[in-house]
C-alpha cells in the first residue's frame, strides 16, 4: 500500500500498530475519522505558525506554492502567518496525548493532498482513498519512537552542522564571504558555517560558478576551512532551458525531466527564467543527478542546501505547478501526475542529494539542509522554517513549528534567526538569537537587499548578547551532541515540550513558550515584546544554572535555563568552531534529585565519518550520589571501543544549598565536598 515510501507500508506493521480501515466516501471526498476522548490534547502536522496546541484547527497537507498569491505581491505578502493553512512540508500526522499521559499517533498513509481537520476529533479528508496507521504507546515519547521505527529516524550529523551557521541572500561576491567569515573570528564570536546563496551561480544554472564573483571557488573554501569554517551551497532543483549548457543537454538526452501532457518536458518560470525540473521518482534520474556531486563538491564545498523544491514556480508571480504534470515513477514507484507526488517531490530531491554527497564522499557525514519535505524526510535532510519575517509573533512561531515539527519526526529544525523578511529592532534580533542559539538547527539568514544582519549588525549591547547566546551553544555542544545521538537511534527529538516532563499533567498540555532541550534542561525564553508570558512549569527541582558567567547569562534577551532534579548535564568550553577541542576540560553539572542522586549520559565520537558504526565511540553514563556532606561521581557503565581521553572533569554540584564544585579524572571517583 506504500505510496510514496516503501517504509510507509502496512505491511509488516508490528501488532502495536493497528490499521483503521475507517474510509468512508461522501462526495469526491474520502474521510477517516478518529473520535478522541475528553481531554485529548493533539499535536503534530507538521510544518504550521500558531500555537504548539492543533486542537481545533484545520491544516491542509499541500506544500505550499509560496509565490501563489494574486494580485502581483511586493516581497512583503509573501510572509506566512497563522492563517497559512500549509506550508513548505508536508507531515499527514497527528500526536494524540490522552489525558493519563498514554498517547496515540495516526498517519494518513498518502502522498496525495489531505487536509487535517482537529475541530472535534481527527478527521483525516483527502481526494483519494488513503490507509491510516495509528501508533499505541504508554507515553508521546513511546509513540514518537515508534514512529522513528516506522519511518527511518534522522542519521548521525557531523558535529560542525550543530555548530552556529551564518548566511544571507547573498554574500556577494566570494570577497564578502570571507569578509564575514574574518569578521566572526576578529570579534571571537563562535561560527561553524557560512552559507552561499544563489548568487554564486553562473546566471543561475545549477553546478556552475559565476565567473566574476566566484571564479575560485576552491580558493574560497581553502580560505574558509583554514579558519575553521564549513560552507554550504545552495542549490534548485530548476535547470535552466538553455542550449549548450550541459545540465540541460544531458537532462533533455536521459529523458530526465517532468513531462507535461503533450509528453514534451514540462517548461515553468524558476531563478533562471523558463526551467525543466528533474523527475526524482525516475532512479535513473536520481543517479543522473548523483552524477554531477563529485565535481560540483570536488571545490570543497561541505555540505548542501536544497531550496524552492515544493516545487515553487517564481515567475510569473502567481503561477501554479500544474497538476497534470506527469512524474514517470520506477523502481517500484508508479507513474503518476503532480497531483500524486507534489507533497513527495522535496523528500525525493534531498533522497538524491544526500545520497549523492555519501557516494561522493564515504568517508563522510552528509549535511542537506531542505525546504520541502515530507514525513520520513528526516532521514536525508534538516530543515528551515522558511521565509518568516522579522516580527515577534514569528518568533513565536518558531518555536512552536520547531516543537511541532520534532512530534511529527523531524529533530534537526530552525528558523531564519531574526527574520527573513524586513529587518529586526535590535531588541527582536536580541531575543531571537538569544533562543535561536539553542535550535537544534541554529543560522541567521535574512532576504536580498535588506539590511545587514550579523550578529554584530545591531550595535555593541546586541553584539554582547549574541557573543553570550552562541557561546552558551558551543558550551551545550557535549549535550546536544548527544541528544542528536539519541534522536539518531530512538527517534526522540531533540528540543522537546514541556509536557514532556509530565504527560499526565494537564496543566503543561498548552505551554509553548517554554520548552525543553532533551529531557533534563527546561528553556525560558522571552518571546514577547510586552505582556510577559506566564510560563506553566513541570513539578520537581528544576535548578537555574549559568553556563558564561553570572552577569551575561542574566541579560534579559537570554532564556533562563534550569536543569532537572536527578540530571548530570555534560559540558564543554567555549570554543569559536568545533575544529577546536571542547572537552579539555569537560564539565559535569550535576543536579541533585531528593533522594540525592543524579544520572546523565556523554555521546563522544569523531564528529565526523562512520568509524562509530564499527565501535569508535564512547557512551559514557555518570552517575552521582550524595553521601553525607559529600557528593561522589562515577562513570556507571559506559559503552563503545574508543579510547577514553585523559582529561580534567570539573563537577558543579546544584543543591537547594548552593552550588559546589570539585575536580578530578573521571578514571576514579570524584568527590565534592558541599560546603
Ligand atoms: O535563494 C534565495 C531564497 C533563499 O534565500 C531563501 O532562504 C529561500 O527560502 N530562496 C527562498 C528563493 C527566493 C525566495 C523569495
Amino acid at each position: 500500500m506504500a505510496l510514496v515510501e516503501p517504509r510507509l507500508s502496512t505491511a509488516n506493521v508490528p501488532d502495536s500498530w493497528a490499521t483503521a480501515p475507517l474510509f468512508s466516501t461522501s462526495g469526491a471526498r474520502r474521510f477517516a475519522t478518529i473520535a478522541t476522548a475528553e481531554g485529548t490534547s493533539l499535536y503534530g502536522t507538521g510544518e504550521i505558525a500558531g500555537p504548539l496546541l492543533r486542537n481545533g484547527q484545520v491544516t491542509e497537507v499541500s506544500t505550499m506554492q509560496p509565490f501563489r498569491r494574486d494580485p502581483p505581491p511586493g516581497l512583503g505578502s509573501l510572509e506566512y502567518d497563522d492563517a497559512t493553512p500549509n506550508l513548505y512540508q508536508a507531515h499527514p500526522w497527528v500526536l494524540g496525548v490522552r489525558a493519563d499521559g498514554s498517547a496515540f499517533g495516526a498517519l494518513a498513509d498518502t502522498s496525495y493532498r489531505l487536509r487535517i481537520d482537529l475541530t472535534a476529533g481527527i478527521v483525516f479528508s483527502g481526494e483519494e482513498p488513503f490507509p491510516v496507521i495509528v501508533i499505541e504507546g504508554d507515553s508521546p515519547q513511546e509513540v514518537l519512537r515508534q514512529l522513528g521505527e516506522l519511518t527511518g529516524t534522522m542519521e548521525l550529523p557531523p558535529l560542525w552542522a550543530l555548530g552556529y551557521q551564518q548566511a544571507r541572500w547573498s554574500y556577494l561576491p566570494d570577497a564578502r564571504v570571507r569578509e564575514v567569515a574574518d569578521e566572526f573570528r576578529a570579534r571571537s564570536i563562535p561560527c561553524d558555517v557560512i552559507w552561499v546563496d544563489i548568487d554564486y551561480m553562473d546566471e543561475f544554472r545549477i553546478f556552475t560558478f559565476e565567473p566574476e564573483g566566484f571564479s575560485d571557488p576552491s580558493g574560497l573554501n581553502d580560505y574558509l576551512h583554514g579558519q575553521g569554517f564549513r560552507s554550504v551551497w545552495i542549490l534548485d532543483p530548476g535547470v535552466k532551458v538553455d542550449p549548450g549548457y550541459s545540465v540541460y543537454e544531458e537532462g533533455l538526452a536521459g529523458e530526465h525531466f517532468l513531462l507535461g501532457p503533450d509528453g514534451e518536458p514540462f517548461t515553468g518560470g524558476s531563478w533562471p527564467l523558463d526551467s525543466h525540473w528533474p523527475d526524482f521518482t525516475r532512479p535513473e534520474t536520481r543517479e543522473w543527478w548523483k552524477a554531477y556531486f563529485p565535481a560540483f563538491l570536488g571545490n570543497g564545498l561541505d555540505g548542501i542546501w536544497i531550496d524552492v523544491n515544493e516545487p515553487s514556480l517564481i515567475f510569473p508571480v502567481g503561477a501554479q505547478f500544474p497538476e497534470d504534470v506527469v512524474h514517470r515513477g520506477g523502481g517500484g514507484l508508479p507513474e503518476a501526475t503532480h497531483r500524486r507526488y507534489r507533497n513527495a517531490y522535496g523528500l525525493l530531491m534531498a533522497q538524491a542529494t544526500f545520497e549523492a554527497l555519501r557516494e561522493a564522499r564515504p568517508q563522510r557525514r552528509p549535511f542537506v539542509l531542505s525546504r520541502s519535505n515530507f514525513i520520513g524526510g528526516q532521514r536525508y535532510a534538516a530543515m528551515w522554517t522558511g521565509d518568516n519575517s522579522a516580527s515577534w509573533a514569528h518568533l513565536y512561531w518558531s518555536v512552536t513549528m520547531s516543537l511541532n515539527m520534532g512530534l511529527s519526526g523531524q529533530p534537526f529544525v530552525g528558523p531564519d534567526i531574526g527574520g527573513f523578511f524586513k529587518t529586526p529592532s535590535p531588541s527582536l534580533y536580541a531575543h531571537w538569537i538569544g533562543v535561536g542559539a539553542l535550535f537544534p538547527f541554529s543560522r541567521t539568514h535574512t532576504v536580498s537587499g535588506s539590511a545587514d544582519q550579523e550578529p554584530w549588525s545591531f550595535g555593541a549591547e546586541v553584539e554582547s548578547t549574541a557573543r553570550t547566546a552562541i557561546e552558551r551553544r558551543y558550551r551545550l555542544l557535549p549535550y546536544l551532541y548527544t541528544l542528536f545521538h539519541e534522536a539518531s537511534t530512538i527517534g526522540l527529538p531533540v528540543w522537546r515540550p514541556v509536557f514532556f516532563a509530565d504527560p499526565s499533567d494537564a496543566s503543561l498540555r498548552a505551554e509553548d513558550h517554554a520548552f525543553l532541550l532533551g529531557a533534563d534542561v527546561l528553556v525560558e525564553p522571552v518571546l514577547t515584546e510586552a505582556d510577559p508570558h506566564e510560563f506553566a512549569l513541570p513539578d520537581g527541582a528544576w535548578r537555574p544554572f549559568t553556563l558564561v558567567g553570572e552577569d551575561s547569562d542574566s541579560d534579559p534577551a537570554i532564556p533562563t535555563l534550569k536543569a532537572r532534579g536527578g540530571a548530570i548535564i555534560p559540558l564543554g568550553e567555549v570554543i569559536q568552531t568545533t575544529t577546536e577541542p571542547s572537552l579539555e576540560p569537560l564539565t559535569l553539572l550535576v543536579s541533585l534529585d531528593d533522594r540525592g542522586q543524579a544520572e546523565g549520559i556523554l555521546y563522544e565520537d569523531d564528529g565526523e565519518g562512520y568509524d562509530y558504526r564499527d565501535g569508535d565511540y564512547l557512551l559514557t553514563t555518570y552517575a552521582a550520589e550524595r553521601i553525607d556532606g559529600t557528593v561522589a561521581l562515577t562513570i556507571a557503565s559506559q559503552e563503545g571501543d574508543r579510547q577514553r581521553p585523559e582529561r580534567t572533569v570539573n563537577v558543579v554540584v546544584l543543591t537547594d544549598e548552593g552550588t559546589f564544585f570539585g575536580t578530578g579524572s573521571e578514571t576514579s571517583v570524584i568527590r565534592v565536598p558541599l560546603q
